[in-house]
Parts: C-alpha cells; sequence; structure tokens
C-alpha cells in the first residue's frame, strides 16, 4: 500500500501551473531579447527554452523550497531565490535537449512538438545556443539574495550535477553504449548520471536555498533518487505506450539503435512494477517532512501518470 497522501495548502492541480507561469515569466525575462545582438544566436536560445516543456525540474525546485522553509511564508529574499534556481535547473535543461537532439548525438528532428533547434536554425547555431544557455544558468544561480556560502553551495551542486561524473558523463556513457549491451546496474548506472543527477539537484537546490534543516535534506536525497529513476523508468514507458504526436518528439537514433530500456528489461509489466515501487519509495522519503511536503509527493505522482 503506499504512504498516505496528505492533503496540501493548494490543490497541485491550481499549484504546478502557477508555478509553471512564474518561471516561464522568469524566463522570458532572464533571456536575451531575439534583436539584441547577436539576434540568430537570441532567437534560438528563447525558441529551444520558451517552447513548452512541463518544467517539472523547476516545480521540484519550488516544492523542495516549501519543504524545507523553517516557516510557512518564506522571506521574499528566499522566494527570489527560488525563482533563480528554477530557471537555472530549466535553462540547464533546455541546453541538454538542444545538444542531445544534434546529429551527432540522437540526431532528432521534432521536440516539444515543434522542429528542433538545429532543424529551425542550423547546426551551429543550435550547438552555440546550448553552450551559452549554460553559463547563463549559473549567472542565475549568482543572482541569489542569499548568503554567499549558500549561493557557493548551489553553484557547486548543479556544477557536479551536471558535469562529467553527472549529466554529461551519463551521456556520454550513453554514447559509448552504443551497439553493447548494458548490465541492469550499468543501465541503472547512466540513468541516474544522465538523467536523474539533474532532477535531483532540482530537488536539492530548492532544499538549499530555503535552508532545510539536516533531517529534511536526509528526506530530500532519498525522494529525489526514487524521482530521478522515476523519471527515466516512465519515459522508457512512454517510448512503448504513447503515440508520437502526444510526445511531441520522434524517436531519433535511440529508437533506431535498440538500446537497452526498463521496457526491454523488464517487459511493460515489470517496468509499471518498478515505476510505482519508486513512486512508493519517493512518497516515504517525504514522511518525516510533513504536510509541507505535499506538492513533492504530487509531483512524484505526476512523474509516474504522465502523458507526454
Ligand atoms: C547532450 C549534454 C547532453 C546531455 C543530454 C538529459 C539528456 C542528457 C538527454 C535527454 C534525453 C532524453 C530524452 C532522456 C529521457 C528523459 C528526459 C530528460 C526527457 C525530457 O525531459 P522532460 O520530459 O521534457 O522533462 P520537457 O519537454 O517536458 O521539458
Amino acid at each position: 500500500m503506499s504512504p498516505q497522501v496528505v492533503t496540501p495548502a493548494i490543490d497541485f492541480q491550481v499549484w504546478l501551473p502557477s508555478k509553471v507561469q512564474q518561471v516561464e515569466a522568469m524566463l522570458d525575462h532572464v533571456l536575451p531579447a531575439a534583436d539584441a545582438v547577436p539576434g540568430r544566436l537570441h532567437d534560438a536560445m528563447r525558441y529551444a527554452v520558451l517552447g513548452g516543456g512541463k518544467r517539472v525540474r523547476a516545480a521540484l525546485v519550488y516544492a523542495a523550497g516549501e519543504a524545507s522553509l523553517q516557516s510557512a511564508a518564506a522571506a521574499s529574499s528566499q522566494q527570489i531565490a527560488l525563482d533563480h534556481a528554477a530557471v537555472a535547473v530549466e535553462l540547464v535543461h533546455a541546453y541538454s535537449l538542444v545538444h542531445d537532439d544534434l546529429p551527432c548525438m540522437d540526431d532528432d528532428t521534432l521536440r516539444r512538438g515543434r522542429p528542433t533547434v538545429h532543424v529551425q536554425f542550423d547546426e551551429a547555431t543550435a550547438m552555440l545556443a546550448g553552450d551559452a544557455l549554460q553559463p547563463l544558468a549559473f549567472e542565475s544561480l549568482g543572482l541569489m539574495p542569499i548568503a554567499p556560502a549558500l549561493v557557493v553551495q548551489a553553484i557547486q551542486l548543479l556544477a557536479r550535477a551536471i558535469g562529467s561524473q553527472g549529466m554529461v558523463g551519463g551521456q556520454a556513457i550513453d554514447c559509448e553504449s552504443v551497439g553493447r549491451t548494458l548490465e541492469q546496474d550499468a543501465l541503472q548506472q547512466m540513468h541516474r548520471m544522465k538523467t536523474g543527477a539533474l532532477l535531483e539537484a532540482s530537488v536539492l537546490l530548492g532544499g538549499i536555498v530555503a535552508g532545510a534543516s539536516s533531517i529534511v535534506r536526509e528526506g530530500l536525497e532519498k525522494y529525489a533518487a526514487a524521482i530521478g529513476l522515476a523519471f527515466q523508468v516512465a519515459d522508457d514507458i512512454l517510448d512503448v505506450t504513447a503515440d508520437t504526436a502526444t510526445l511531441g518528439k520522434t524517436a531519433g537514433k535511440d529508437a533506431m539503435e535498440n538500446k537497452p530500456t526498463y521496457v526491454s528489461t523488464l517487459g511493460l509489466d515489470g517496468a509499471r512494477e518498478l515505476l510505482h515501487e519508486l513512486r512508493d519509495d519517493a512518497r516515504a522519503a517525504l514522511l518525516p517532512l510533513g504536510p509541507s511536503a505535499a506538492q513533492l509527493a504530487n509531483i512524484a505522482d505526476f512523474i509516474v501518470m504522465r502523458d507526454r
């Protein structure tokens, strides 16, 4: 049986769109205008970031912030810092998708229901747009109006999560594994790094910014590890159950190269079972955090039940 759901102060169906709107307004504000020189590059950056997306990583920052605040009302400086952290993880995520879609990587032509950045612009512009989004993310963290030691901690956390021992490293293992089979453990390690690391960092950033106690941090770490993996398992399930129009993306080289997935290794039922186990682990990790973690619990459900 899954752990009890705590009724949140604000319904998730209202909370999530409000956070999506909040981070999208911030993203629009921090991205250079399309007419600022070099216009084509800025146009491509805006196209990559502002063209939809579920904003799960931003939502995790805000929800982890809510769960970590010492009092119900956050200081306005903490609210602003959460906005900057949410912007940072969405910029990094957009950069990773732009580069992942390139012909030298997955060679995808459709993303979020629109032509990928290299198709809409050109390959060099797509590469540079990704390159430029990454430092913009760190600039955003550097603008957080909180104690400098916490800013440094946040910068270090994100840098580690997306570097050679995190997201980029996971992508490298993925590229190296073409034409080879990975053992279950190696597959899990690759996904933990490639997809899980940024999702985990999003949760922990919210905690750092909101001054999480050590007990809360411990709960956040366990929750983050579970949902980081759950996200990839759900993605593998969706790749075989959802139609491409709903997903808004093409299969790319990944599918053509027949790489191992949770569905190919565990079967559809096995993958679904694992997904529900991970959701239960995530929810169980939140129990010591009490009602303030309700939106994190809802995000775990959202990841399990998402259809795109
Ligand atoms: C190229 C440096 C570099 C890294 C790429 C994250 C990643 C590493 C590649 C993405 C490949 C991929 C599609 C992985 C499956 C899980 C995933 C990250 C899906 C896309 O994330 P969503 O569903 O996308 O949150 P939206 O569009 O909703 O933001």
